[in-house]
């Protein structure tokens, strides 16, 4: 691949509604784009951290500061031949996953436009229908998270997850159980528990949840083990998942029995795959979790949930529950089955709104 030139842009986007997590509220994201222009076509990759270190330590200032001084010099520079090989160069600098992300998955998307296949076929993905489920934040009522879940559930979602913390959990759920006894539902703590806790998580057992998310520490394994001896109910682990081996290891020790697979929190498709690999040789299901991404990124979670071992229902919804414009065309919709059609054109199988995202633009450099 000869490139010419890489850019990094971030652009500032309103959520059409607040999205609150245990960790806190956001209303306007802060995202991180990479642009590669190389052999006559442009890839795009996103940087999928929040605007705080509160999921994990990444921000948009380090992303800029790691893509900057490190990673687009290495690529700029250095020996390599594909976008898979690119996660070998990036290995010196520890961590940064969803800095290393945007711009490895923007050299997919290069390699795939060039080739002229869609994305998805490139990294061997089968799906052509991936099932979709929703993510619902912590609302200031009761009554208008039971409302947004009708919404979702009119729309044809497959599933409804829904953010817990200490104080919005138990009643909640059960709230929730008396108005939809049947619906596929889940709960993700974002770590809000510890394991003194467990009394009250043994609890989440009497709603049968699918399963609950990341109850305990950020970056912890074992604790998980204790408390998955403890619950019936399934624990998924997401934030201190960050590579294959990791997967292995929590696998290994019985620390969970689901896992979501987020594409920045693992540092680019290359280690998504392999972990999808561990996974399906363990008979441990995974799905696509979602950073509130533009559709870049949405994109991108299209692409990866379209491997076969991503059987349930992704946090990978249309584009419209998010914003009130959104930076690719066409954008992101979901049928009334509750699936998203894996794009059939090359590349992403959308198109970056240029000047949409030049509006957007709050700052940019160039490199090469
Ligand atoms: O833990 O899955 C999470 C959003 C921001 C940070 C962490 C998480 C989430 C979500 C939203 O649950 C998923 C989405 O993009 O729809
Ligand atoms: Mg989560």
């Amino acid at each position: 691949m000869k490139i010419e030139r890489i850019e990094l842009r971030e652009i500032q986007m309103p959520l059409v509604h607040f999205f609150e997590t245990s960790f806190g509220r956001t209303t306007v994201r802060r995202i991180v784009l990479v642009r590669v222009d190389a052999d006559g076509v442009t890839g795009w990759g996103e940087v999928t951290c929040g605007e705080s270190p509160f999921y994990n330590y990444e921000t948009p200032e380090t992303a800029w500061h790691i893509l900057r001084d490190f990673l687009i010099p290495w690529v700029l520079t250095k020996e390599w031949n594909t976008a898979a090989d690119v996660a070998a160069l990036f290995k010196p600098v520890r961590g940064h996953n969803m800095a290393k992300a945007a711009l490895q998955n923007a050299l997919w998307d290069v390699e795939a436009r060039e080739r002229q296949i869609p994305l998805w076929k490139l990294i061997g993905g089968t799906l052509e229908e991936i099932p979709c489920g929703v993510s619902i934040g912590i609302q200031d009522s009761v009554e208008e998270l039971l409302e947004k879940i009708q919404r979702e559930v009119d729309a044809g979602y497959q599933r409804i997850k829904v953010k817990i913390k200490p104080g919005w959990d138990v009643e909640v759920l059960d709230r929730i159980r008396q108005r939809f006894p049947r619906i596929a539902l889940m709960a993700d703590a974002n770590s809000a528990y510890t394991l003194d806790d467990i009394p009250r998580l043994k609890l989440l057992d009497r709603f049968y949840l699918m399963m609950v998310e990341q109850p305990l520490g950020w970056d912890d394994i074992l604790d998980h083990v204790k408390l998955q001896r403890e619950i019936a109910t399934p624990v998924c682990l997401d934030e201190s998942i960050h590579t294959a081996d990791d997967a292995r290891k929590a696998i290994e020790v019985r620390a969970c029995k689901i896992i979501n697979v987020k594409l920045g929190r693992v540092g680019g498709f290359a280690a998504a795959r392999q972990l999808h690999g561990v996974c399906r040789a363990r008979n441990i299901p995974v799905w696509c979790g979602g950073m509130l991404e533009s559709g870049i990124g949405r994109a991108h979670n299209i692409a990866m949930s379209t491997l076969a071992g991503f059987t349930l229902p992704g946090d990978v919804s249309a584009s419209k529950r998010y914003w009130a414009e959104d930076i690719i065309e066409p954008e992101v919709i979901v049928t009334p089955q509750g699936t998203i059609l894996a794009p059939q054109t090359s590349g992403l199988g959308f198109e970056p709104r240029l000047e949409r995202i030049e509006q957007l633009t709050a700052r940019r450099e160039s490199f090469g």
